[in-house]
């Protein structure tokens, strides 16, 4: 087995050297979608964006929280991480310099749970860490990937003639995999009509755990549509059921909502919950569970792929680093600016070239600009955070 050391030189971990933060701002901005967005466990027609940003040293650095408005996904919501950073995380991490990472997240790690909200604020530590040295977020964490492989997820649609005119539209666009999305209803004679029409593309299918171990017999009709993966069909905290139903199917099971850290994703390995797994930074609480993760499965030969939580730009181009490290293998869910909304927050745009990769930037931090006037048109709330004496 590889150890860890062997995974990657990670330059993060190689200097020590205290950031002393003076303000921590968090705000939200409302981004309309293109299109509504449709899983097992609801309907959207926008984003409410959860920007955090801190600064230090003249310079400030950004991170997104991917909470959604409603604890569906997930517990944590909106209100839920500005509760918690207000109350918690952001006194922790004004109450002295940061001198690391690992510093950071041990904090955190003193409150329970939150991951979204965690994550938020080491995003933004991470960019403004990478600007102080003047390198790129990928370069700061030891990514060796300059382009990288991207596909698409597809909501549940109203018509099956609805979601294959997408599914045209984003082969046309070069994008490597599609992803469906299902629910009871909307699954096995769906993936098969998809699959008569397109024998040859990656196909895989996403059920945000709207089934039980009971419906082993209907999803085994999938082993027969040759799906690249089944990410989360049942539970987020059922691991065992998940470790059985894997041993029923053939097809690859990879684990989402379950997947909250790097201890979870060693039990789920263990038991053989899973054979693929879906790293999203905003879910493990950071990029500090998020590389360890990564190297676990590398470690161990299982792909992993970086998920996406319909991010704004600034989420994203987090989500574009993570996906620089070596062992993100498998198209990640990181599409075009394009794709969800009619104007991204930051310039330029992630784009998506015709053989479907994302460009992973070589600037300083996140490597795009922010489109400040554009974040302020949108933004409904707005708070501060400073060292000395917490302020609104
Ligand atoms: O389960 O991967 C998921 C979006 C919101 C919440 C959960 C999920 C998703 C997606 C979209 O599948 C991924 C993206 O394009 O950002
Ligand atoms: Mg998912």
């Amino acid at each position: 087995m590889r150890t860890r050391s062997e995974v990657v030189a990670r330059p993060l971990q190689a200097v020590d050297e205290q950031l002393a933060i003076d303000k921590i701002e968090i705000r939200t901005v409302r981004l309309l979608l293109k299109e509504p967005f449709e899983t097992s466990f609801g309907r959207i027609d926008s984003r409410l964006i959860f920007l955090v940003s801190v600064a230090a040293e003249g310079l400030s650095g950004w991170g997104e929280v991917v909470a959604a408005e409603e604890p569906r996904y997930s517990y944590e919501t909106v209100g839920t991480a500005q509760h918690v950073i207000r109350d918690f995380l952001a006194p922790a991490m004004l109450s002295r310099p940061v001198a690391s990472l690992s510093d950071l997240s041990a904090r955190f790690e003193t409150f329970r749970g939150h991951n979204m909200a965690k994550a938020g604020l080491e995003l933004a530590y991470m960019d403004l860490l990478a600007q102080t040295r003047g390198w790129s977020l990928a370069q700061l964490i030891g990514g060796v990937r300059t382009r990288i492989p991207v596909g698409v997820s597809l909501g549940i649609q109203l018509s099956l003639p609805g979601l294959l005119q997408r599914i045209d539209r984003y082969l046309d666009l070069g994008y490597q995999r599609i992803k469906l999305k299902i629910k009871p209803g909307w699954d096995v004679d769906i993936v098969q009509a998809v699959r008569r029409r397109h024998a040859d593309i990656v196909l895989s299918v996403d059920a945000n755990c709207a089934y039980t171990i009971a419906d082993e017999n209907h999803l085994r009709a999938l082993d027969d549509c040759d799906l690249l993966m089944i990410e989360q069909p049942l539970d987020h905290d059922d691991l065992l059921d998940h470790a059985k139903l894997q041993s029923a199917i053939k097809t690859k099971i990879c684990l989402d909502e379950s997947i909250t850290g790097v201890k979870r994703a060693e039990e789920a390995l263990d038991m053989g919950s899973c054979r693929i797994v879906n790293i999203k930074i905003g879910r493990v609480g950071g990029y500090s569970q998020a590389l360890a993760i990564h190297d676990l499965c590398y470690s161990r030969g299982i792909p992993v792929w970086c998920g996406g939580m319909l991010e704004s730009g600034i989420g994203r181009a987090h989500n574009i680093a993570l996906a620089s490290l070596g062992g993100f293998s498998l198209p990640g869910d990181i599409s075009a600016s394009s794709r969800y909304f009619a104007r991204d927050l930051i310039v330029p745009e992630v784009s998506v070239a015709a053989d479907g990769t994302v460009e992973v930037p070589r600037g300083s931090g996140l490597g795009f600009e922010l489109d400040l006037d554009y974040i302020a048109s949108n933004t409904e709330t707005a708070d501060r955070f400073e060292a000395r004496g917490l302020k609104k």
